[in-house]
Formats: C-alpha cells, structure tokens, sequence
C-alpha cells in the first residue's frame, strides 16, 4: 500500500515537472522567436516570390542573417501584395524585432506603417526597390539598385547599335515595351530612361506596352497578343523589363516561329543576369542584358553590423553592378555565377 502511494505521487510528481519544463519550453520559444535571446532579431519582408532573381535575394539575405553570425531572421513572404507587407511589418513590431529589413512591392503607401516602426525605436532598412515617403528619416538606410542607371545603359546599347555611323541620329524603332510591377521601383527607373529617349528621339515608336509583373507567364500572354496585332516584320526592339519576361517573350516568339537576337532583326534587351538569361544571352538569343545584383545579404549585413556598433551608415548604398553582351560570356562563368 505505503509502494503504490510512492509510485503514484512519484507518477504525479513526474506529471507536474513534465507540465512545467513544456510550459517553459514553449514560453522560452516564444520568447526567442520574438523578443530577446543572445541573437539579434531581424525581420526581412520581401514582396513575394515572382522571379528567379528575387529568390536569389531571399537566399542572400538568409545567408547572411544566419545563428552562426549572431542572428535570426524572420522571413515573410507578402504573396505579392503591399497590404501583407504591411501587416507583416506591423508583427515584427508586434514582436519587438531589433531591426527591419523591407524590399516594397512599389513605392508609396508606407508612410504610416515606417513611423510606427521608428515610433517603436527599430531601424528599417530598405532593400532591392526604394520607398518615396514625406520624411526620409523614416526609415535608416537604402541598399540597392539604382534603376534609372540600369535604364539607361540599356538605352545606350540601343543608341550605339542603331547609330552605325555616329551622327547621333538612329534608325527608325519600333519598340514593344514589357514592363515589371507598375510603381516598383524597378519599373519606374527602367521604363523613365526609355521615356527620356523616347523623348529624345522622335523617331522612337512604342508599338505596344503593358505590364508583364516581372513574371515569364504574363510576358508570354502579352507578346502572345502583340504578335496578334503587330506584324512581327515591324518590330526592333523588345524591351523586357527583367530576365523572366524577356524569357517569357521569347518564348511566345518561338512559337511563332519569329526570330530574334543577334543576327535577326528583333533585338532583345533585359535586365537581372540571372543565369538562365546570361545563358540565352550567350546563345545570342538576347543582345544586351544589364546586371541588377541580388546578392545584397552582406550589404545588409555590414549596414546592420555597424548600427550594432552604434555607428553612422551611409543613407544610399548601391550595390555593384554590370552589363553583359554575347561575346563577353563564357559558360564557365555563368556555371559559376552565383543566381
Ligand atoms: O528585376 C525582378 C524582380 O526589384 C530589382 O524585381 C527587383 C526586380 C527584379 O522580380 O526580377
């Protein structure tokens, strides 16, 4: 009789810690998941997941928040749409994060949702596309591209290649414009230089234009319905606004049996140089690719490494960035290319 109580209130006993290291174990996750431990809480929204481009920047950023450097990243992914990142921001507030890291879907719209941040005390670095807000002190820093520089190396591949003898005055085009996400800044900066040349030279013309959301399905519809109300013989230049549409176009050119690139008369213009398009590019399928670098985890990195150390950051950094044509590629440097 005296055992079986022993064994029972030793079963009890048992019950009543299992009950408590759980419930410690649980409340301890929590805590760690959002507010304090020995690592530095960092909350990356990213605007969704549409190209091979921004998958490479997820990874970055992932690599280089990691635990072994000190860090945890909170991934949120807002499935394209600014009212989820938002809300997305609004939980790392909730969560009492150290620092913000937010690549927005377009420009405008964050005001409210940046002053509650700073009103919180946490840093918020912008990353890839830029934010247009009344008070810049709103957020710390900007990490990214500069897209009207990427626009405007594409224009001038276009200027120099229909100029053959160097009077400045270029041949006739007809144009066909895909462009990225409408009010990201990407879109904005790439499709501003091609309006400014536009401008420049009247013998410019667009021939169709509309908004491929930086996906290859929505490029392939719409040059699908252009090919439908242009005759393929009046195009020059295919200007996609990054590497998924360009592939996207070309694809629906193939099936029209059109042909495009180097040696023909469609000359294709994109921007990313992601791997598959440095490819193409190599191939001779397209002309002109500029280089937008996603590989901006260890910018990031040292940005949030220094307010760590309670220095000053630089408001602007742009991240490195290139042009590629044909004959400057080789397969083992693609094969070696990071995205
Ligand atoms: O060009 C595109 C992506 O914001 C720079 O977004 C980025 C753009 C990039 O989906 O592929």
């Amino acid at each position: 009789m005296f055992r079986k109580k022993r064994v029972l209130s030793f079963i009890l006993a048992c019950i009543v810690l299992a009950t408590f290291i759980s419930c410690g174990a649980s409340k301890k996750s929590e805590v760690t998941e959002e507010e304090s431990s020995d690592l530095i809480v960092v909350g990356f929204s990213q605007p969704g997941a549409e190209s091979a481009w921004r998958v490479a920047l997820t990874d970055s950023v992932k690599e280089a928040f990691s635990e072994s450097k000190g860090y945890k990243l909170i991934y949120k992914d807002g499935q394209s749409k600014q009212d989820n990142q938002i809300r997305d921001i609004r939980t790392f507030i909730q969560q009492g994060v150290d620092y913000i890291i937010l690549s927005p879907i377009v420009e405008t719209g964050w005001d409210t949702v940046l002053s509650e941040a700073k009103q919180a005390g946490i840093p918020v670095i912008i990353c890839d596309r830029n934010v247009n807000v009344s008070n810049e002190a709103l957020y710390t820093a900007f990490v990214g591209s500069d897209f009207k520089s990427q626009g405007e190396a594409a224009v001038s591949y276009l200027e120099k290649m229909y100029d053959a003898d160097g009077d400045g005055v270029t041949e006739d085009l007809n144009i066909v414009h895909i462009q990225g996400t409408l009010e990201s800044s990407a879109q904005l900066g790439r499709s501003k230089a091609l309006a400014k040349a536009m401008e420049e030279h009247s013998n410019w013309n667009i021939v169709a234009e509309d908004c491929g959301e930086f996906t290859k399905a929505k490029a392939r519809e719409i040059m699908e319905n252009t090919l439908e109300e242009v005759d393929a013989s009046d195009i020059d230049v295919l200007y996609c606004e990054n590497d998924e549409e360009a592939m996207g176009a070309i694809a629906a050119l193939n099936e029209a049996g059109v042909k495009y690139g180097v040696g023909s008369k469609i000359t294709v213009v994109s921007f990313d140089a992601t791997r598959n398009a440095l490819e193409l590019c190599m191939n001779g399928q397209i002309n002109f690719v500029v280089e937008c670098n996603p590989l901006q985890g260890p910018y990031l990195y040292n940005i949030v490494n220094m307010l760590n150390q309670g220095k000053t950051v630089p408001k602007i950094t742009y991240v490195d960035e290139n042009t590629f044509t044909p004959d400057e590629l080789t397969e083992d440097y693609i094969q070696n290319r990071k995205y």
